[in-house]
């Protein structure tokens, strides 16, 4: 999903990533390239455009900050202004709560109106509710009869009359739904190839025939911005209440979804994520921006990260790190500093690249626990100078952090393996990681 925007914006920070500090100059320079990307991915131009002046204000107003890395802080702002842009939380449809709950399905030919019906209706079903679904197609007996199909499919009830007009049939459907106890109906009306006055004619008779609860526009997110202004026309005329957005699993370029909020003012309830009727998620604009930047949960690492590390310590500690230079009193501070952040395997989970590696991998915390208890038996000279550490003095640590002389010598091996390590990693590698953490 959304692939090539991924790519393109990853390609800005990691750019951005090479600079030490953010300036003027090279927030300018990424931001111009993030605004050409969004244009690529067929993002409407006034948004991208107003997207970037927002992102470079802000991050023109770190610049002054002690920025954790460059790259990172900018990734920061881009994603809360992609949530911002998205829609900030999370727009739920109309509870079912009332019999019956009225959805009025629009959209155009193909869109995926007929999957949508039945996905509102799978759903209904799987929260105990009896579900309607209203064929009021009365130009193609095939998407009557697809209709029908479907809802036999997962037992739900169909409702259609010959020789009627729509408005007529979806009226006469609530009318059913009210006398039979049916929680939710869902009204699957015509699509046309384009917008014309007649399907809108028809749409308002409808919508006024049978007062629904919730008006959803499925929008096809391939088709980019034509979708948006699909979706204009129809809030303009029908004040649709919300936009559902299709084909999310394909390999549309983010154009429709990342404009159509900001277009039409009108909130994207629903994504439809497969042709499958169970393929059906509430819309998350956070984690839509999460997975546009291919950050995983950097975003909340970054808060994190600010929160409790010590920026200046951590700085102090990567310059050590990279020197080979750290002993085990900079060991014990950055145990600490873990810890202080929570849990340390999600930790790890959270670093960019190093969460597909570790996938699985728990770190034991009762290790560290071990690890730390064996360094507070050093006396301050060992920690400083992990060399002089012999035999005997190993035997002393041991019996005093109430551990075998194996575990003291594992984790002198691992030490010394660390430090070897780090003097063979250039400085580069390790620019990613937030406050100089220790990548264990
Ligand atoms: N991959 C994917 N395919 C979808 C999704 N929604 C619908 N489709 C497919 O898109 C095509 C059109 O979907 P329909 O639900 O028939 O669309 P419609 O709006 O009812 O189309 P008409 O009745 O012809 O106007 C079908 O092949 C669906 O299987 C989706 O979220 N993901
Ligand atoms: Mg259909």
């Amino acid at each position: 999903m959304f692939d090539n925007l991924s790519d393109k914006l990853e390609a800005t920070f990691k750019k951005l990533r090479g600079h030490g500090k953010l300036s003027e100059k090279n927030i300018k320079e990424s931001m111009r390239e993030v605004r050409q990307a969004l244009l690529e991915a067929d993002v409407n131009y006034k948004v991208a455009r107003d997207f970037v002046k927002a992102v470079e204000a802000k991050a023109v107003g770190t610049i002054v900050t002690q920025s954790i890395d460059p790259g990172q802080q900018i990734i920061k702002i881009v994603h809360d202004e992609l949530v911002d842009l998205l829609g900030t939380t999370v727009a739920p449809i109309a509870p079912f709560d009332k019999q019956p709950v009225v959805f009025m399905i629009c959209g155009l030919q193909g869109s995926g109106k007929t999957t949508l019906t039945g996905k509102l209706a799978l759903l209904a079903k799987r929260k105990k509710k009896k579900a309607l679904v209203v064929a009021a197609d009365i130009y193609r007996p095939a998407a009557v009869k697809q209709l029908k199909v479907l809802a036999d499919s997962i037992e739900v009830e169909h409702f259609h009359i010959e020789n009627k007009k729509p408005e007529e049939i979806c009226k006469e459907a609530v009318r059913y739904a009210e006398k039979n106890f049916i929680d939710v109906v869902n009204l699957y009306t015509a699509g046309r190839l384009h917008i014309d006055d007649d399907l809108m004619v028809e749409l308002e008779q409808v919508k006024s025939n049978c007062k629904p609860d919730e008006i959803l526009l499925v929008a096809d997110s391939m088709t980019g911005q034509d979708a948006v202004n699909v979706a204009k026309e129809f809030h303009d005329r029908l004040d649709i209440t919300g936009v559902v957005l299709s084909k999310l699993d394909g390999d549309a370029r983010g154009g429709a979804a990342l404009s159509i909020r900001k277009v039409t003012g009108c909130p994207i309830k629903l994504a439809s994520m497969g042709e499958k009727l169970s393929d059906l998620e509430p819309f998350h604009p956070d984690r839509l921006a999460s997975r546009i930047l291919g950050m995983g949960d950097i975003v909340s690492l970054v808060e994190k990260a600010q929160e409790t590390i010590d920026i200046k310590q951590a700085e102090q500690m990567q310059e050590k790190l990279l020197k080979a230079k750290f002993d085990f009193n900079d060991y014990l501070s950055q145990m600490e500093q873990l810890r202080k952040m929570g849990p340390l395997d999600s930790i790890m989970g959270m670093i960019p690249g190093m969460g597909k590696q570790l996938k699985g991998l728990k770190i034991d915390e009762r290790e560290v626990d071990r690890m730390t208890a064996i360094v507070k038996s050093m006396t301050a000279h060992e920690r400083r100078n992990p060399n002089i550490i012999d035999g005997s003095r190993r035997r002393r640590i041991a019996a005093g952090s109430g551990n075998s002389i194996q575990a003291v010598n594992q984790l002198l091996k691992q030490f010394s393996m660390m430090k070897k390590m780090f003097s063979n990693i250039g400085k580069k590698k390790f620019k990613g990681l937030p406050g100089g953490m220790m990548p264990f």
